[in-house]
């Protein structure tokens, strides 16, 4: 609830007042009862708990591994790994519905695992491997599930942030009920398509939720650098559009603020923008060293890992006792070693493969041989 009161302004529109009155009266509520402040273990079941490690132990196995495997040769190109981000694909499991819809941008191995796309498909697809999620052919940065309501992975910076909304205009035309969760860095919070997009949610009331995972830096430049609105959800100001920031290394605020948000768009009230403040352990890309930021600015972060968050959390509340933690890490390191085995096994896809999925319309007019 919180993050609604900090930075709502009291003149952005009538449905935000509301929650904003709504919140007002659960603080209320909560104080009149004089109730204590609720431990984690009180807040979430024990599977929550278990689930959000899980996934996030999943991410950053899964992508230490695909660093192992691309100093192998065996992944190729452009990789850029979540880790450290890893809070919020955690979160992305539990604070919005499977039929939501997500569209993401290039670092978004971690995304994809949450979604449920699973680590075989995934790994294949970054060995380049017919198995692969989209058959080899999109690699670490496209891979892609209409199963899953995944629509990537988007190389172009900023590419999606239209794709989303356009997506968004979908689930309101066919009245789904649905939300299109729209996510890019805060490099992509500078590109025109984002104002063009946000002023159009925004005057339509798109059922879109905007997410800028904000590690601090694009490529090599820091936020600083590119604007001076640092506090990037503060541009939803311009469109009157609702927004908030969030501790991106906290899966619990994390989820509770997709979750909020989520729940105020499914209302009928049009886009959210959140900002979650995030950061990247590695280098942009597998070819970065990083050598842009300070190893005191890293630990700082690492200090409070998410992964490592949530374990503690997890014992310390004790929800859940150490065998059961210690059986998860084994589940999640045979996963991940019989994704590479399966990776290096499969097949490459076949020479005909370049003419298929190319055009959803088979007889595509424009085109011919
Ligand atoms: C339109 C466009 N311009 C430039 C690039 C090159 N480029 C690739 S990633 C990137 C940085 C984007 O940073 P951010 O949006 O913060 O995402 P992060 O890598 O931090 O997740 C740039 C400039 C690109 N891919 N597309
Ligand atoms: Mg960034």
């Amino acid at each position: 609830m919180r993050f609604f009161c900090k930075f709502a302004q009291p003149d952005l529109n009538h449905h935000f007042h509301q929650i904003l009155d709504q919140t007002k009266m659960a603080k209320r509520a909560s104080k009149s009862t004089k109730s204590k402040a609720k431990s984690p273990k009180d807040k979430y079941s024990k599977e929550t708990f278990l689930g959000w490690y899980e996934t996030a132990l999943r991410v950053r196995r899964f992508e230490e591994r695909a660093l192992v495997e691309y100093g192998k040769q065996n992944i190729r190109g452009f990789c850029h790994v979540y880790i450290g981000q890893e809070a919020i694909a955690a979160a992305l499991t539990t604070a919005i519905t499977p039929d939501d819809a997500i569209v993401t941008a290039y670092r978004q191995h971690g995304v994809a695992l949450a979604r449920g796309l699973t680590s075989r498909s995934c790994m294949a697809e970054l060995f380049g491997k017919y198995t692969g999620c989209v058959k080899g052919k999109g690699g670490s940065m496209h891979f892609f599930s209409k199963e899953h309501r995944y629509f990537g992975g988007n190389g172009i910076v900023g590419a999606q942030i239209p794709i989303g909304t356009g997506i968004g205009f979908a689930e309101k035309y066919r009245e789904t009920n649905n939300i299109s969760v729209t996510m890019f860095g805060d490099g992509a919070a500078r590109q025109g398509a984002l104002y063009e997009s946000f002023n159009m949610a925004m005057n339509w009331k798109l059922p879109v939720l905007y997410i800028v995972e904000n590690n601090g830096y694009a490529m090599g430049t820091s936020v600083a650098r590119t604007s001076n609105v640092l506090d990037i959800h503060q541009v939803g100001e311009a469109f009157g559009m609702p927004h908030g920031e969030v501790d991106g290394m906290d899966t619990m605020k994390v989820h509770e603020a997709i979750k909020e948000a989520a729940d105020h768009i499914r209302a009928g009230n049009g886009p959210y923008f959140l900002e979650i403040k995030t950061y990247r352990y590695k280098g942009h890309s597998v070819s970065d060293p990083a050598k842009y930021r300070t190893r005191e600015e890293l630990n700082s972060y690492r200090e409070r890992d998410p992964v490592k968050s949530l374990e503690k959390t997890i014992l310390d509340g004790k929800i859940a006792s150490e065998d059961e933690i210690k059986a998860i890490k084994t589940k999640i390191k045979e996963e991940v070693e019989d994704s590479v085995k399966f990776a290096l096994e499969s097949p490459l896809p076949p020479v005909e493969e370049l003419w298929t999925d190319n055009y959803v319309q088979e007889d595509y007019p424009f085109i011919k041989d």
